[in-house]
C-alpha cells in the first residue's frame, strides 16, 4: 500500500505553484521529480566529500570513490545482475544505446541483419541507423498494431540466421505500452542474436531481473527512476562487455599507454573514460534504494490504480481519443481532441499549472503510424493523486471549450 500524503511530503517540488495554480506534474514519462532523500544525497557530497575517483590516495578521494562503487553494486543488485563489472555508468539511455551500437561496429559485417520496433524511441532508432550505414548491415521493423502492440507474428517472420542483434523498448514513451520482451528476448536467441532492451521507461514501474531475462543488454536513465539527470547505466553480459570496442578513449580506460600501442582496461573501466558524473551516480544509487523502500509492487499496482481512473474520465469526454489502448500498459495516457492541435491544449493546461507532454514525443514513427502531429501525454507517478486526475480531466474539458 502506498501511505500517499507521507510521499508526497518527499517531494519538495510538488508544494510549489504554477501561474498561480498548484502544480499538477504528469509530466513524469519525460523525468520524474526527485525527493528530498536524494537532494540530501546530492548537497552532502558537494558539501562534505567533492573529490575524484579511482585515482587519489587522499581520504576524500577514497570516500568518492567507496561511495560511487556501493551505487554501482546497489544497480548492480537493483536489475540482479550477476556481476557489479557488467555494470557501466553513462550519462543516460541515449549514451548507453549509442555506447553498444558503437561497439558492436567491429562485429557486424555486411548484410547482417538487425531488428528494430515501430514503437521506439528515437533514441532507440538513430544510433543503430548510423551503425548501419558504416557497416552495411540491414536494419528491420517489427510493425504495430493499431492498439500500439508489437505484431509478434510479423516478428518471427523476420528472424533469421543472419538476425545479429534486436532492440525493443521494454515499455513505449509514447504510448504506454508493455511489450513482451521475455518471448522477444528467447526468440532472438534461437537464432543467436544478441538484445537489448531500452528500460528508460520500464525502469520508474518494474524491477526488472536481468538474468531471470537472459537479456543481453538493459539500459536506463537515473533520471526516470527519481535521480538526476546526466546519469544512466548499461548492463551488459560479460562476454559480450568483453567482445565490444571501448566507445571511447582516454583517461581511467586504459591499462597501458605508450605512443606505440596502449591496452584497455578490465570491465567495468574500459567502458569509461574521463572524469564521471560521480555525484549523479551516487544519487542514482540513493533514487533506487528510495523507490525500493516504497515497493515497486506497491508503485504499480497504485499506478495502475490511477490508470484505470485517468483513462475512464477521459474516454468519456466527446471527441477525445486515446492513442494506446493495449491492456497491458503502464500510467501514461495519450490523447487528442478532436481538431485541435495537441499543442494548444497543453498551452492551455500549463496555463491552469498542469504540466504534460505534447508532440511527437521523439517517436516520430508512431506518429506517422497514426497520420498525426502528435499527442497530449499525462504521464503519472506514484507520488500523483486521483485529486490532480480530476483537475486535469477538468482542464481538458475546459481547453476543448475554448478551443473548439
Ligand atoms: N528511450 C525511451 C523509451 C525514452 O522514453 C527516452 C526518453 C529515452 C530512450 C532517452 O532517454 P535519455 O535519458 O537518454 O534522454 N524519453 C523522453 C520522453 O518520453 N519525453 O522526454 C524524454
Amino acid at each position: 500500500m502506498i501511505d500517499i500524503n507521507k510521499i508526497r511530503k518527499d517531494f519538495p517540488i510538488l508544494n510549489r505553484q504554477v501561474n498561480g495554480k498548484p502544480l499538477v506534474y504528469f509530466d513524469n514519462a519525460a523525468t520524474s521529480q526527485t525527493p528530498q532523500q536524494v537532494i540530501d544525497v546530492i548537497v552532502d557530497y558537494y558539501s562534505n566529500y567533492n573529490a575524484n575517483i579511482h585515482r587519489g590516495v587522499h581520504a576524500l578521494s577514497q570516500e568518492a570513490t567507496d561511495k560511487y562503487e556501493a551505487a554501482r553494486h546497489t544497480i548492480q543488485k537493483h536489475f540482479n545482475a550477476k556481476q557489479a563489472y557488467e555494470v557501466i555508468f553513462t550519462s543516460g539511455t541515449t549514451h548507453s544505446i549509442n555506447l553498444v551500437a558503437n561497439g558492436f561496429t567491429s562485429i557486424l559485417k555486411k548484410g547482417d541483419q538487425l531488428i528494430v520496433s515501430a514503437l521506439e524511441h528515437h533514441s532507440n532508432i538513430v544510433p543503430w541507423q548510423m551503425l548501419c550505414e558504416k557497416t552495411g548491415a540491414i536494419l528491420k521493423v517489427i510493425p504495430m498494431t493499431p492498439e500500439g502492440e508489437l505484431d509478434m507474428e510479423a516478428y518471427d517472420a523476420l528472424l533469421n540466421d543472419k538476425t545479429k542483434l534486436v532492440f525493443v523498448n521494454h515499455i513505449s514513451n509514447a504510448l504506454g505500452t508493455i511489450n513482451p520482451i521475455k518471448s522477444i528476448i528467447d526468440k532472438a536467441h534461437k537464432f543467436g542474436a544478441a538484445v537489448l532492451i531500452d528500460g528508460a521507461q520500464a525502469s520508474p514501474h518494474i524491477k526488472p531481473d536481468v538474468q531471470a531475462l537472459d537479456v543481453d543488454f538493459y539500459v536506463t536513465s537515473a533520471h526516470k527512476i527519481c535521480g538526476p539527470t546526466g546519469v544512466g547505466m548499461l548492463y551488459g553480459k560479460e562476454e559480450w562487455l568483453n567482445k565490444m570496442e571501448p566507445y571511447q578513449g582516454g583517461g581511467e580506460m586504459i591499462d597501458q599507454v605508450t605512443f606505440e600501442k596502449t591496452t584497455y582496461a578490465g570491465l567495468p573501466h574500459k567502458f569509461e573514460a574521463g572524469t564521471p558524473n560521480i555525484c549523479g551516480g551516487i544519487a542514482f544509487g540513493a533514487a533506487l534504494d528510495y523507490m525500493n523502500a516504497i515497493g515497486f509492487d506497491n508503485i504499480a499496482e497504485y499506478e495502475h490504480e490511477l490508470l484505470n481512473y485517468g483513462t475512464k474520465q477521459l474516454q468519456d469526454i466527446e471527441g477525445l481519443k486515446i492513442y494506446g489502448t493495449s491492456k497491458n500498459k503502464t500510467s501514461v495516457i495519450s490523447f487528442n481532441l478532436e481538431g485541435i492541435h495537441p499543442y494548444d491544449v497543453g498551452t492551455l493546461l500549463d496555463k491552469m499549472g498542469i504540466a504534460v507532454r505534447t508532440g511527437h514525443h521523439c517517436a516520430q514513427p508512431i506518429m506517422d503510424y497514426f497520420k498525426i502531429p502528435g499527442t497530449v501525454r499525462a504521464s503519472f507517478a506514484f507520488y500523483n493523486t486521483k485529486e490532480e486526475i480530476d483537475t486535469l480531466v477538468q482542464g481538458v474539458k475546459k481547453a476543448k471549450m475554448m478551443l473548439s
